[in-house]
């Protein structure tokens, strides 16, 4: 028996959280997502999430990244606004434009990603914490309702101070722990992603082992960030982001599940968030 607080996500969850475009629609209307992240030699982790914030329907995508290759990231895709960031001192006045921020995405565990998620950590934007920003959480373990966090079992287990097969044998009780030791929103990544509010449990049924490969994660940061700056709620942002990033997975595993990037995902975006 499925206990009252769990459901599972489908199209539903998207045709129920996010509304049909208004014709007298503009670019402000859908929000400006930032991205932050990209340490050097992760440079590829922050641009799919970047891109898939803007296939995610964010009327504005800008992202923040390390100066060694900010100037090439938007190459091949000029939506994209990118600004180089030495320092937290120049991460702060883009704070000042945002409706939603997403960070993680390929930003390593130095001085730099450090600094940058203490000034984000306390922004009164929604954000999404991933990727790195968890392994950082991991070790000074605060407590915030703002902040939807999408760990994979290898990160749930470091947040929880236990093991990765740990995690996996009850992953919806690994899940509620997360939310009540770290609050907010909680998104457990795996073949059946779970989302885990103070409200309850959600499963995704969707989603395939074409999912094993890199950057998969990155593109749903960006999906959940740009949905933040549409207005969703962060239970709403997480299980309609979880339920689009794995239909639009199944949509391009349609030409076989091995060799299926993060890319090819991102490809199928748009044609899943319109159904
Ligand atoms: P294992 O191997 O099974 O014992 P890490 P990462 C576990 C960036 N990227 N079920 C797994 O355990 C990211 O954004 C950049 C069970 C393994 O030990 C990050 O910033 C790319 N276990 C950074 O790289 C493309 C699972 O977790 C550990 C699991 C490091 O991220 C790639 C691996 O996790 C990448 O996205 C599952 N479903 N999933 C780029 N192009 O720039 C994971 N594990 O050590 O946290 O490293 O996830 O690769
Ligand atoms: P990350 O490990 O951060 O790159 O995230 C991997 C993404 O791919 C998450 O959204 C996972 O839920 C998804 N994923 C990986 N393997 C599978 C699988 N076997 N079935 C369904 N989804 C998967
Ligand atoms: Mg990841």
């Amino acid at each position: 028996q499925v206990p009252t607080d769990m459901h599972l996500l489908g199209v539903h969850t998207l045709h129920t959280y996010l509304p049909p475009r208004r014709r007298s629609a503009h670019k402000g209307s859908y929000g400006h997502s930032l991205l932050v992240g990209g340490a050097p030699g992760m440079s590829g982790a922050i641009r799919l999430a970047g891109e898939a914030a803007l296939r995610a329907g964010s009327g504005l995508v800008s992202i923040a990244t390390h100066p060694d290759h900010a100037a090439i990231l938007n190459l091949h895709r000029p939506e994209l606004m990118v600004q180089a960031v030495a320092s937290a001192a120049q991460l702060r006045p883009l704070l000042a434009h945002i409706d939603a921020l997403g960070i993680g995405p390929g930003i390593a565990q130095t001085a730099w990603s450090r600094a940058l998620l203490t000034l984000v950590q306390n922004t009164v934007q929604p954000k999404v914490l991933d990727a790195d920003a968890l392994n950082l959480l991991a070790q000074t373990r605060s407590q915030r309702d703002d902040w939807i966090l999408t760990p994979h079992p290898g990160e749930a287990a470091r947040l929880l101070a236990c093991t990765t097969p740990q995690v996996e044998q009850d992953r919806i009780s690994a899940a509620r722990r997360l939310q009540h030791d770290y609050g907010g929103v909680i998104v457990l990544k795996g073949a059946g992603t779970i989302v885990a509010s103070s409200n309850g449990v959600a499963i995704c049924p969707a989603g395939n082992p074409g999912m094993a490969s890199g950057g998969m994660g990155d593109t749903l940061t960006g999906i959940i960030t740009a949905l933040l700056a549409q207005g969703l709620t962060l239970t709403a942002a997480a299980e309609t982001g979880v339920w689009v990033h794995a239909h639009a997975a199944d949509l391009a595993a349609a030409d076989g599940e091995r060799g299926l990037l993060a890319s090819d995902l991102i490809t199928h975006l748009r044609e899943a968030i319109n159904v």
